[in-house]
Formats: C-alpha cells, sequence, structure tokens
C-alpha cells in the first residue's frame, strides 16, 4: 500500500498548526525546557499545539479568571478499547489523587482524563504513567486518537477477537516520534537543531501529520455502544458460523461544528466495502492518508475527513482508496443495529466469567459524602485481579470476574453507597454531559455540572406523565463540538451561552441517525415547560411503544424544515 500519494489540491495559506509541525516534525517543541523551569508560568502558545500531541491540554480554571489565569493541565490517556488492569487502574487512580483534581473522568472515547493538573506535577504524572507501561501518546493533536471498541466482555467469541484488532490498529498508527519519551520519561528537551530532528519524516503521517483529529470504533452489530458512524472510520464486525470474518468499514463521519456556520456541520459515515482481518491496518492506513493528502490544511473547521468525503462523493473515495491499497473493497455485507448502550449489574460472560457494569454520572469518578465510587473502585482493584472496561457512554464494566468474588464485590460497593442493581433510572443511565466548565476553553455553557439535577427535574416530569420508565437518551454538551455526541441524541442539549441551549431532537435507539435542531434557544429555565409541551403530544400520538426520539422523527420533523446547523 502507498504511504506516499500526495494531494494535488492546490492550497492557499496552511493553518499556524501547519507551520508549527513543519517547523518542528519531533512534535517536541520547547516543551521539555519549560517543564524543567520552574520560573515558567505555562507553556507557550505555540507550544500548547505541540503538548496536545502529548496527549495533554493546557488550560485553566475559568471559575476563578476573575481573580486571575490559574493555569492548570488536562491530561488525556490513550487506553484502547477502554481496557485497563488492576494495577493499571491503580496507578491511574493514584496519580489523580497525587496531581489532579482528585477525580477521573472517564471520556465518551473509552479514556481517563485527568483535570487540574499543576504544572509541577505534570513531568512526574506523565513520568510515572509511562513506567507503569501506559501512556498518552496521541490521546490528542492531529493524529489517530483512542481507538474504540465494545466494552462489553466477551459475550460470543467475536467481542475478545474485536478488542485484539482495534488494539493493533491503535499501536500501527502511533506517531513514531521519539520526543514523546524523551521529553515525559527521560526529561530531555529534543535537540531542535540536529539534522536528524529537523529532518524528521513519520514513516505514516509524514512531515506535517494530518490536517485534523482521526477516531476508528469498532462495534459488534446488533449492538452500537460506540456510536460507530461518527467516526472518521467505523468497523462493524461482521460473522460467519460464529466466527468473525472481517468489518464492513464505514468512513467520513465526525460531528464537530461551529455556531452560525453552515459550512460545518455533523455527517454520519458512509459505508463503503467489506475488508477482512488481515486487511485491517492498511485499509486504515489508507484511508488516514486520504484524510491526510485531501484534508483542508488551510482551514481547521473544514479540516475532516468527513468534508473530503461529502464534497467528493463516497464513489471518488472508492476509487481512491482502490489506488492506494491497489485492490478493490468488495460490497459491504448484510448487518443491523437495533441499540446502544450499556449493561448495567452483574452478567456472566462466554467464559464463566462474571461482570458488573456500573453507572458513573457523566463520567466522572469521584467520592461524594454516602457514595464514595472512588474509594469503592480502588478497594476492588487492590483485592481482586479484575479489568476495568471504561465505556463509551462514559461507564465503567469490571470484567474477568471469578464468580466466587463476585459476593465480596457487591459488598465492597454497597458499604461505600454503591447499589449493584436499580442504580440509576433508564433516563439517567442513557444520558452523556462533557466536562465544560471550570476546564474546557471552548465551552459556552455548562454541562456536567448542570445535567445532573436538570435530569432530576426530567425524571420528576416523566413520573407526573406517568413515563417513569421510559429510556430517553438525552446528551449535553457545552459547545457545538459535539464531544458527548449530543448529535446522535434524542434529546440533545447544545450549549450556545451561559444558561442557554440549543434543543436538538430525533436520534434513534440504534444511534444511527442525526437528530435535528428544533429550538435554537432554550433557556435553562424553559427547557422543562418546553419538555412537558412535547412530552403531551407524544403521549397523545404515540404509535404502540414507540419511542420518544422516533415520535420526534416522525412528527415533529414533517412539522419543521430540516435544519443542520
Ligand atoms: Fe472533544 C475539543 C473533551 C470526545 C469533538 N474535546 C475538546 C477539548 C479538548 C477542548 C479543547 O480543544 O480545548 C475538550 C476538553 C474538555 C475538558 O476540559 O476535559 C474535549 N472530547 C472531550 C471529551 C473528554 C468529552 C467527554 O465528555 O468525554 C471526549 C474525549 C474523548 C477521548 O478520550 O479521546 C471528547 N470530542 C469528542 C467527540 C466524541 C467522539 O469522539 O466520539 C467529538 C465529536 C466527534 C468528532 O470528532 O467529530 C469531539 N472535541 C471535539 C471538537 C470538534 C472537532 C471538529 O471536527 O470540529 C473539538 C474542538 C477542537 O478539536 O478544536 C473538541
Amino acid at each position: 500500500m502507498s504511504e506516499t500519494i500526495q494531494s494535488p489540491v492546490i492550497r492557499s495559506k496552511p493553518t499556524r498548526n501547519e507551520e508549527l509541525k513543519e517547523a518542528i516534525p519531533t512534535l517536541a517543541g520547547n516543551l521539555a525546557t519549560t517543564l524543567n523551569d520552574p520560573t515558567a508560568a505555562c507553556f507557550s502558545t505555540d507550544d500548547e499545539q505541540f503538548l496536545k500531541f502529548h496527549g495533554i491540554y493546557q488550560q485553566d480554571d475559568r471559575d476563578t479568571r476573575k481573580v486571575g489565569k490559574q493555569y492548570i493541565w488536562m491530561v488525556r490517556g490513550r487506553i484502547p478499547g477502554g481496557v485497563l488492569s488492576s494495577p493499571g487502574y491503580l496507578k491511574y487512580d493514584e496519580l489523580a489523587s497525587r496531581h489532579g483534581n482528585q477525580t477521573l473522568r472517564i471520556t465518551s472515547r473509552q479514556s481517563f482524563q485527568f483535570h487540574g493538573v499543576v504544572k509541577s506535577g505534570l513531568g512526574p504524572l506523565m513520568r510515572e504513567l509511562n513506567l507503569a507501561m501506559m501512556d498518552t501518546l496521541a490521546a490528542c493533536g492531529d493524529v489517530n486518537r483512542n481507538v474504540m471498541a465494545p466494552p462489553v466482555p466477551a459475550r460470543s467469541e467475536l467481542h475478545a477477537e474485536v478488542l485484539k484488532d482495534a488494539m493493533r490498529i491503535s499501536l500501527a498508527l502511533l506517531p513514531k516520534t521519539s520526543a514523546y519519551h524523551s521529553i515525559w520519561v527521560d526529561g530531555v528537551q529534543l535537540n531542535l537543531e540536529s539534522v536528524a530532528n529537523k529532518e524528521f519524516v513519520d514513516p505514516l503521517y509524514g512531515r506535517t501529520y494530518l490536517p485534523r483529529k482521526f477516531k476508528i470504533a469498532f462495534a459488534v452489530p446488533p449492538v452500537n455502544d460506540t456510536d460507530l458512524f461518527t467516526n472518521d472510520i467505523g468497523y462493524i464486525a461482521i460473522e460467519a458460523d460464529g466466527k468473525l470474518i472481517g468489518y464492513n468499514i464505514a468512513a467520513g463521519g465526525g460531528l464537530g461544528r461551529s455556531h452560525g456556520n453552515e459550512q460545518t456541520y455533523p455527517r454520519l459515515a458512509d459505508v463503503v466495502g467489506f475488508v477482512t482481518r488481515e486487511q485491517l491496518v492498511d485499509v486504515s492506513k489508507a484511508v488516514l492518508t486520504v484524510h491526510r493528502d485531501f484534508g483542508d490544511r488551510t482551514n481547521r473547521k473544514h479540516a475532516r475527513l468527513k468534508y473530503v468525503l461529502e464534497e467528493r462523493g463516497v464513489a471518488w473515495f472508492q476509487e481512491e482508496l482502490t489506488a492506494r491499497l491497489g485492490y478493490s473493497l468488495p460490497a459491504e455485507r448484510p448487518f443491523q443495529f437495533t441499540r446502544q448502550g450499556d449493561h448495567f449489574g452483574w452478567a456472566k460472560a462466554t467464559d464463566g466469567k462474571g461482570f458488573l457494569g456500573l453507572y458513573v454520572e457523566t463520567g466522572r469518578i469521584k467520592d461524594t459524602p454516602g457514595y464514595e465510587l472512588k474509594t469503592a473502585l480502588r478497594k476492588i482493584a487492590t483485592d481482586y485481579a479484575v479489568q476495568f472496561r471504561l465505556t463509551p457512554s462514559q461507564n465503567v464494566v469490571l470484567a474477568h470476574i471469578d464468580p466466587a468474588h463476585q459476593a465480596a464485590i457487591t459488598g465492597i460497593l454497597s458499604t461505600h453507597g454503591i447499589p449493584v442493581e436499580n442504580q440509576a433510572t433508564a433516563l439517567r443511565r442513557a444520558s452523556m454531559a462533557c466536562p465544560a466548565l471550570p476546564t474546557c476553553g471552548l465551552s459556552l455553557a455548562e454541562s456536567e455540572r448542570y445535567l445532573p439535577s436538570l435530569m432530576g427535574q426530567i425524571e420528576e416530569l416523566l413520573r407526573a406523565m406517568q413515563l417513569a420508565d421510559e429510556e430517553i437518551i438525552i446528551r449535553m454538551t457545552g459547545c457545538p463540538n459535539g464531544c458527548a455526541r449530543p448529535y446522535m441524541a434524542e434529546i440533545g442539549f447544545v450549549g450556545k451561552a451561559p444558561g442557554r441551549y440549543q434543543l436538538y431532537l430525533g436520534g434513534n435507539e440504534a444511534c444511527t441517525r442525526l437528530n435535528r435542531l428544533y429550538r435554537d434557544v432554550v433557556k435553562d429555565g424553559e427547557i422543562i415547560p418546553e419538555l412537558r409541551k412535547l412530552l403531551s403530544r407524544f403521549i397523545e400520538s404515540r404509535m404502540g411503544a414507540e419511542r420518544f426520539g422516533d415520535w420526534c422523527a416522525r412528527v415533529l420533523w414533517s412539522e419543521t424544515a430540516p435544519s443542520g446547523n
């Protein structure tokens, strides 16, 4: 497979990020110099961009901006498939307690984020994580991000095999720069003037990496628990006689958009063919290099693969893949997704081992009075060799549990106030929020800090309307970038300004349909009255057990003009 085809596109001025990558292709910036200088309060604006490739964001506490900028760092792990061993989990727990804000945040791509890391703690945190054989390389930046895989342990032979493939792809697409190890393990600034470093070209990514981020997810039908169609590549597992024979490949999904910019929009990936397991790495590289070579390097808002597919078309994309691979992909095999979401409570895997799905509100593992989730998980990881699996819906599954240990694990959780049954209402279990304030620099409105109380109000409303057991997928983000995938939800709230949200309606249970904008601005105080009106109409004209999202698509979409932005 050729990795060197270059784009015929004539480009106007490249973005600042492109200039930076071109100037320092090892991505080292002056990171180690600043890191080792106790008088430097923060990294330079240019170095902030390099930091991202190392899994780190420079942030400031937005709650305290009025009294001065207080720099803090967010660190995101690379955890393919969201799988951690007990010792791995304990390391994350310990580092969050020692160098972060005491909490661990499960992300919507099955990773962990540390928040509130102070500069003096950044070096030790990164070094210790790496010494524990875990890393943060390429968790952010213009490269392939954390690869997602179904979080539920083997319920069929397929799941374990799919996880292996996800891990294989994650490794195959890692950038090769030595800067990461040099800075974070050795604490040494890479010599930017050496010929080797000046002329460094990554064998896959080239000198300037990708125009923008790139995301891959795997799913095993009928469960779309990784929100597959929102990824640059989605691999849909196909079985024959119970064995994994390959994947349908979907390409060109992505959700990010900007308010008031109709040129930016969410897009679902197109299914473009079938791939055998042996072809996976080559095909992933071929798709990634189409993004590398044809993505827009002059406008980062337009720099995702989804725009290449949308503008050039699926047939063009398939031809381009054929040219790169030297063979064409056969047609996709039949498949069907019927639902998304996680498993909650105890269940048994095909190997006889137990697993336990635990709901984690907005993905935040922390201790609160009477609900000490962080302490309970630490105790379980200390006493038992379990596998931790972070889910794309920001929950956790404890897996590979000897059935003889189930009762004791339930006991530990119960001692710390965590139920294993009836963990939360169906409504709450299906909800997600992005971190937003106070850490995210892009947030326009609250999300993680607001959704739990809003969910309480919506639960009350549903109870009053005799809809208490209804599952409605509700997702909230503080801005339009789509981090908690609000455009796939049955009800999506997208922050516009403090206390103001766009209201999107009409996603489906399988997360295979984009929702649509219903109201451009809803003030927080208007949300419940607005939902009451909609739910009354839903009760009146619902067909059988129709879900709220399907009702919205059937009834509301015929009333309102479709809007993507
Ligand atoms: Fe995201 C940027 C958090 C998943 C689309 N995202 C950010 C930043 C780093 C803000 C920034 O650039 O300064 C946020 C950090 C907030 C904080 O304080 O922690 C952030 N994104 C997250 C996480 C933690 C949200 C969560 O609730 O878990 C998720 C981390 C995933 C991971 O482990 O890698 C996260 N972000 C997503 C997703 C969902 C997904 O990938 O499945 C999307 C939509 C899918 C997509 O990529 O299209 C998403 N994030 C964005 C975008 C818009 C990209 C675009 O195409 O325009 C941005 C803005 C940017 O990159 O400049 C962004």
